[in-house]
């Protein structure tokens, strides 16, 4: 579906002011949006599945921890695919309002790519440098997005979402280094092509939402403050878009149809996405990828 017919049909949650914004700007940020019961059902989760990390000292395909974690002290970087690892993250991703949120971003059809929670632990979480997502796992169209939800309250300091208005509709950048190496981050160079000074950061109370397209170019600073800043992320699209490289977050949930039907024809966008590596042998993460640490498991994870 282009923006124009998704934007014809009448909205489930949004206004139509905040659509159109989002098309224009390539972002929103929806404060407070996510009901307390639910944000407390999702705090409830996460503390449980940080509790399973004090066993574990070495990442592996579904934690990437942070370098000084413990068993008395965790310090985690992201729990990957989360919707795999606890039933209440997929009941949240596929039966709360979230759906009809992005049904009125991407058409009524909605399918479901990949989740991840990056947790920005207090003093020191790892900043996390200006890139777009599509490089990681192209699509047919450029209906993909990610919502963030902040599950506790997130100020300035704790390395809130960033964003750089309409850059979704600028160039897409290749992002590796002058050897040709991936770094999942756009180069020096490129980033001279970004105005970084109109960068908008998001950040909100426990329940805000953070809404990115899959072209808008984005980050996040260190978290220097005593508050952690656990974002949970899904990835979305229209039923009509379709990955032609293999998901780097796999998922048993990968292409499954969270609202509405799914689709009988793909909608192909004419503008070409740059590829990622073959990661058939393993990826890490962005951090691992940004930080130039080596992969940390022979698992794909982005
Ligand atoms: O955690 C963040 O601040 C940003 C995450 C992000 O952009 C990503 O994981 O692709």
């Amino acid at each position: 579906m282009t923006p124009e017919e998704v934007l014809s049909r009448p909205p489930r949650i949004l206004t139509q002011a905040q659509r159109e914004s989002y098309f224009e700007d390539g972002y929103l940020l929806l404060e407070s949006i996510i009901p307390m019961d639910i944000v407390d059902n999702l705090r409830r989760t996460t503390e449980e599945m940080v509790d399973r990390t004090r066993g574990i000292a070495k990442s592996d395909d579904v934690w990437d921890l942070e370098p000084g974690h413990s068993a008395e002290s965790p310090r985690l970087r992201r729990l990957s695919a989360p919707v795999d690892h606890h039933p209440y993250y997929w009941e949240y991703c596929s039966q709360s309002l979230l759906g009809d949120i992005v049904a009125d971003l991407v058409g009524p059809d909605v399918k479901f790519h990949h989740s991840k929670l990056n947790f920005k632990w207090a003093k020191g979480g790892t900043e996390v440098k200006w890139h777009q997502d599509i490089q990681f796992w192209p699509h047919t169209n450029y209906s993909p997005l990610t919502v963030g939800t902040y599950i506790y309250d997130c100020d300035m300091d704790q390395g809130p979402l960033g964003v750089i208005p309409g850059s979704h509709k600028g160039e897409l950048f290749h992002q590796v280094d002058e050897a040709g190496n991936w770094t999942g981050c756009l180069s020096d160079e490129d980033l001279k092509k970004v105005d970084v000074t109109k960068a908008v950061y998001l950040p909100g109370p426990a329940g805000s939402l953070t809404i990115h397209n899959c072209r808008t170019v984005h980050g996040s600073k260190l978290n220097q403050s005593p508050n952690g800043r656990p974002l949970l992320l899904y990835a979305f699209s229209s039923a009509d878009a379709m990955p032609y490289t293999g998901n780097p977050i796999r998922s048993s949930h990968d292409q499954a149809i969270i609202r509405g039907e799914r689709a009988l024809m793909a909608h192909h966008d004419p503008r070409p996405c740059w590829l990622p590596p073959d990661w058939s042998g393993g990826y890490g993460s962005i951090f691992t990828h940004q930080q130039g640490e080596k992969k940390a498991a022979p698992a794909m994870t982005m």
